[in-house]
């Protein structure tokens, strides 16, 4: 099979919009449908499940319309698929800190997945207390003619990180990005207590599978 791998992008060929959101749909299955394996197989060899639950979707046109103006860039599709790196996007919830990096190194091993960066918001919170691990990565879409590495966005975060982020959002969205200070500092501190949360949860999850281990060698 004569098959060409391309990214994307600026000067693309492919016609119009409703080719490029099937890509974008393919590339979310396919990672979606990674993920899923990952996640049984961990379950079958360690009887424990890493990820909670997955989200998916792609972003609505007014939000890439939205993206592209802040970055002052025309409203195109080649612009689109060049410079908004998230608009097919999917968030994995764990229960636990560690979860979330031992899903980032096996995501990370997968070869036919490029990581073409990594933001870890975890150990470098955004002023606004956000939190989360971001990593962007591209899969190959096989259509019937060609080959095309598409982009998707994978978020990574706790339970706890996902409510922050959640309320925090439909906060900013209420006040159209200018919360006032009271309101922006009460979610920083609440993002301090989210992570106190989780460091508690993960050490009180380490000590039960102590407990449970000398429990059994008894
Ligand atoms: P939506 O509605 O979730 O799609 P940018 O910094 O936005 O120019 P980039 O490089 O994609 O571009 O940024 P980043 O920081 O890697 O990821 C942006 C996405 O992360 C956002 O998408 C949010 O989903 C999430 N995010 C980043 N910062 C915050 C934050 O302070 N609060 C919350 N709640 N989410 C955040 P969009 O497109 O902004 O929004």
């Amino acid at each position: 099979m004569n098959q060409r791998t391309r990214t994307l992008g600026i000067g693309e060929d492919v016609d119009g919009w409703k080719t490029v959101m099937l890509i974008y749909n393919s590339a979310l299955k396919e990672v979606g449908t990674k993920l899923e394996i990952l996640n049984d197989e961990f379950q079958h060899v360690h009887q424990y499940n890493p990820i909670e639950y997955i989200k998916s979707r792609i972003k609505a046109p007014e939000s890439i319309v939205k993206k592209l103006k802040r970055y002052g860039c025309e409203s195109t599709i080649s612009n689109m698929t060049e410079y908004v790196n998230d608009i097919a996007g999917i968030r994995i919830v764990c229960s636990f800190i560690s979860d979330i990096y031992r899903m980032a190194e096996m995501i990370g091993r997968q070869n036919d997945l490029t990581v073409v960066s990594v933001k870890d918001y975890i150990k470098h919170p955004k002023r606004s207390g956000y939190k989360s691990y971001h990593m962007l990565v591209t899969i190959p879409i096989f259509l019937s003619d060609r080959v095309i590495d598409t982009k998707v966005e994978i978020q990574i975060r706790t339970i706890a990180m996902d409510f922050w982020a959640s309320l925090e959002h439909k906060i900013y969205y209420k006040f159209e990005g200018n919360a006032p200070d009271y309101i922006s500092r009460e979610l920083r501190e609440c993002s301090g207590i989210i992570s106190m949360l989780d460091a508690k949860m993960l050490s009180l999850n380490e000590i039960v599978g102590k407990a449970k281990e000398e429990q059994e060698a008894t």
